[in-house]
């Protein structure tokens, strides 16, 4: 086939088969479904495993996933339209079918199609796995963008790495937690293509040679010591009746030229390992959320990543006849987190030595082409490259970064900055070991900076990259967080999408505001119990997969009170299970009042290396022992652990949560996403002023949000004034018992031992401040039980909760992020 500017369309008419080559219809399904088991999969209909049926549906769905694709990006093309590159480390799709099917509106045609052949489409569903490339709300957040981008027509690509083991696999055995590898890809994956013709080479280590060329150009050589090649896989991701866009990960793989011909037998088998050693750079995700473990294969595989995507941007660009000069004006790249932020030094080299342009003009551009979202304030999760890490990988970049910081402090020099200030905001930590501090060097080659909450951005402006706020206040903004509403509620929830829509009709798919309209509805006794009955069948089915996966057997009817996201002792899951403890202890004492039954459910991972979260899993799988099996207390109190939280898991649990736990330390979570998931779906959440519950409990008003704790400034108050922990457990009773009860050995037959670092942890410096929070948390969940018990007053509070949840879209976060940063435009397809 001769290379035409002809349309997609005009091919097929040519030979016949006109448009719809792909069609919607249940028959075009039935028939391509089949046609991928034959021919595709090569099967004999005697031997169709479910995972067969599972991946000729997928087969089905990606061509038509595809079809979008293409003709979007004709589209794009033609209009030549300015376009977003999110560079991410990190992405958790979730299972790709449902949602796909949803988007295309072929969920009815599907089922009854499979219908037809004897097939249940559930059952197929259920057969999908996901990819786990990414570690909680960061990853996730990425690809709720990627939805809301494809739903808005924005032209735009995800970059990332297609790691072979994703997260890992959490297991509970005995109690604690155990990983196991991710085999994600072992049986397929039906929803990526190849591109074997994308690839990129990536140099690593060496040195480099500088020079004068013959026109007295000042130029640099990079000899590298070692290359790799990264090849492109695409995902199409589908937006909600509309584009299609591609998410983009690199494989690492040998370079081609790596040379057989000269071998003996022990080159031969150097040769194969050199190959092996290649491939291991995305081998694995590094398993650390809101941590940098400083390691190299990270750094190398921040990278490769960052360099594949830049060199695919100048290839797309350069191959559409453009000039370099004009590169920000058809890209705007995000940067998600520091994680890619090696890609302002990459530019700045690509432009300067291999395209051979002026330093000046090589950094207007990139300053104008990147923007960076910073997503934590945490201090151990800022990152940091030593200087000598950094410059045994990657000795051009150290060069590059040092000349952008010389300018850069320069400049600052020349405004007058004291030298404290400047060692404050050099790109170089030189405290210790001398260091790269990489939000800076995001922060410097950036043209916007935001945080994710209207709180996260103020501190960051006032705590983390305060001077460069001051420097530049213009540079500064925010864009809160918001979900993909359509998978958590439309494919996760259909009981309540299905009673929303009734109610208000279907345009809260694309605009979540609508739901305003439910308001009118909250009173409404009849529709209350309907909204009831639609969360009791989600608790049931709730309850059977906790039975299934746990043998822990609980009551729907009880409150299902929730907390599911990455343990990590500022998110203070902790916090939860001291008052657990509280209530036990309580009815123990024959003091059941005030107690609404409640269903305690907890899921979340913990980094391997992470002592003190694995500690609180077991603490927690040692209270769900010892609640459960206790014949007094468990009519009244069940808690559940979950083992292996992810995206699939996650859309089973927020449709049946009654109340949702946002209790970090405030201050310390940038915004929350699980927190939008579950107000979406209905539950009440119980929270202290952090993150995006700030804005979550302004839009559904005060008195439908449980609030505890102090607030940051209370917090630093009491930081200030010296945090004793210890005084709050000896004056306070209830925290004294809570506590002793901990290291009393009951908890673990008769072990004092076991959880003594956590006591000792909460009682010498307890960083997070639960005993501070402790009785305003225990208070407040005294007024949930209360409401809990006037159900009519609950479900109000719920209906209220949803109907005002429209801000939480990320299809606002995506307009936002085109209005106040990318200045670019939708290119929406007609068909
Ligand atoms: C996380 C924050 C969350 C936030 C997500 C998405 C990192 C580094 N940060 O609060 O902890 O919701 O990012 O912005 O994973």
């Amino acid at each position: 086939m001769k290379k035409h500017n002809r349309s997609i369309e005009s091919y097929f008419e040519s030979v016949g088969a006109g448009a719809s080559d792909v069609g919607l219809s249940k028959e075009d399904i039935k028939k391509d479904f089949l046609h991928k088991l034959f021919y595709h999969l090569g099967r004999v209909p005697a031997l169709t495993t479910p995972n067969d049926l599972y991946t000729a549906m997928a087969l089905t769905i990606r061509d038509r996933a595809l079809r979008k694709f293409v003709r979007s990006t004709e589209e794009f093309t033609q209009q030549d339209a300015r376009g977003v590159a999110y560079l991410s480390a990190e992405y958790l799709p979730g299972p790709h079918l449902g949602n796909n099917l949803l988007n295309l509106h072929i969920v009815e045609e599907t089922k009854e199609a499979l219908a037809e052949l004897d097939l249940d489409l559930d059952e197929i569903l259920d057969q999908e796995g996901e990819p786990g490339l990414g570690n909680g709300g960061l990853g996730r957040l990425a690809s709720c963008f990627m939805d809301s981008l494809a739903t808005l027509g924005i032209p735009s690509i995800g970059y990332g790495i297609r790691y072979e083991f994703g997260i890992f696999k959490q297991e509970i055995r005995e109690g604690w937690q155990m990983e196991t590898t991710d085999k994600w890809l072992h049986s397929g994956n039906p929803w990526e293509i190849v591109r074997p013709e994308i690839s990129y080479v990536v140099k690593f280590g060496g040195r480099t040679e500088h020079r004068t060329n013959g026109q007295n150009r000042y130029e640099v050589d990079w000899l590298p010591d070692s290359e790799i090649k990264g090849t492109a896989y695409d995902t199409p991701i589908l937006g909600y009746q509309s584009n299609g866009i591609i998410m983009r990960l690199w494989k690492a793989e040998a370079v081609e030229s790596f040379d057989f011909s000269v071998y003996n037998m022990g080159d031969y088998y150097r040769a194969v390992e050199k190959k092996l050693r290649s491939e291991n750079i995305t081998k694995v995700l590094y398993p650390n959320d809101e941590n940098l473990s400083g390691k190299e294969l990270r750094l190398k595989q921040q990278y490769f990543f960052v360099s594949c995507s830049l060199q695919d941007m100048i290839r797309l660009h350069t191959t559409q006849g453009r000039e370099l000069k004009n590169f920000h004006e058809k890209f705007a790249i995000q940067l998600n987190d520091t994680h890619p932020s090696i890609a302002v030094a990459e530019l700045m080299r690509l432009l300067v030595d291999e395209h051979e342009m002026e330093w000046d003009e090589a950094w207007d551009i990139t300053r104008q082409t990147f923007a960076y979202t910073n997503h934590t304030l945490l201090p151990e999760a800022l990152e940091k490259w030593t200087v000598s890490l950094l410059g045994r990988i990657l000795p051009r970049h150290l060069e590059i970064i040092y000349e952008i910081n010389s300018r850069f402090l320069e400049e600052l020099r020349d405004k007058g900055y004291s030298g404290d200030q400047i060692a404050r905001m050099s790109l170089i930590d030189e405290q210790g070991e001398p260091s790269v501090r990489m939000a800076h060097l995001a922060t410097v080659g950036s043209f916007k900076v935001n945080g994710v909450s209207e709180l996260h951005s103020r501190l960051l402006k006032s705590q983390v990259l305060n001077d460069f706020a001051d420097l530049w206040p213009g540079k500064f903004t925010n864009v809160t967080n918001g979900v993909a509403h359509r998978r958590f509620v439309a494919v996760s929830n259909p009981g309540l999408a299905n009673l929303i829509s009734e109610k208000i009709g279907s345009g809260w798919l694309t605009n979540l505001s609508s739901l305003s309209e439910l308001e009118k509805f909250a009173k409404d006794e009849k529709f209350q119990q309907r909204w009831r009955d639609v969360k009791l069948q989600n608790k049931t089915a709730l309850t059977r997969f906790i039975e299934e996966q746990t043998g822990v057997k609980v009551d729907p009817a009880m409150l299902f009170d929730v907390q599911v996201k990455r343990i990590h002792e500022y998110k203070r899951q902790h916090l939860m299970v001291l008052h657990i403890i509280d209530l036990y202890l309580r009815i123990k004492d024959g003091k059941t009042e005030n107690i609404a039954p409640s269903t305690f459910i907890f899921a979340g991972k913990a980094a391997p290396g992470y002592f003190l979260a694995k500690l609180i899993i077991r603490l927690i799988t040692a209270v769900a022992d010892l609640v459960n099996d206790d014949e007094e207390v468990n009519k009244l109190i069940k808690v559940v652990f979950l083992p292996n939280f992810n995206v699939k898991q996650a859309q089973r649990v927020y449709p049946a949560a009654d109340l949702s736990e946002q209790i970090s330390m405030a201050g310390k979570e940038a915004s929350g996403t699980g927190n939008m998931k579950f107000a979406l779906n209905g539950a009440l959440t119980i929270g202290t002023l952090d993150g995006a519950n700030v804005e979550i409990r302004e839009e559904v008003g005060d008195e439908n949000f449980f609030l505890f704790g102090q607030t940051t400034e209370e917090i630093q108050q009491t930081r200030r004034e010296g945090y004793r922990p210890y005084q709050y457990y000896e004056e306070n009773e209830k925290i004294k018992r809570v506590l002793d009860f901990l290291v009393s050995g009951e908890l673990a037959n008769g072990d004092k031992e076991l959880f003594k670092p956590l006591y000792n942890n909460l009682l010498q410096q307890d960083p997070y401040q639960l005993l501070k929070d402790f009785d305003s948390y225990c208070t407040k969940k005294e007024e949930v039980f209360k409401v809990w018990n006037d159900q009519k007053e609950w479900t109000k509070r719920s209906i209220l909760n949803v109907a005002r949840m429209g801000k939480f879209s990320s299809d606002r976060s995506i307009q936002d992020y085109c209005d106040r940063i990318w200045q670019v435009k939708p290119v929406k397809i007609q068909e």
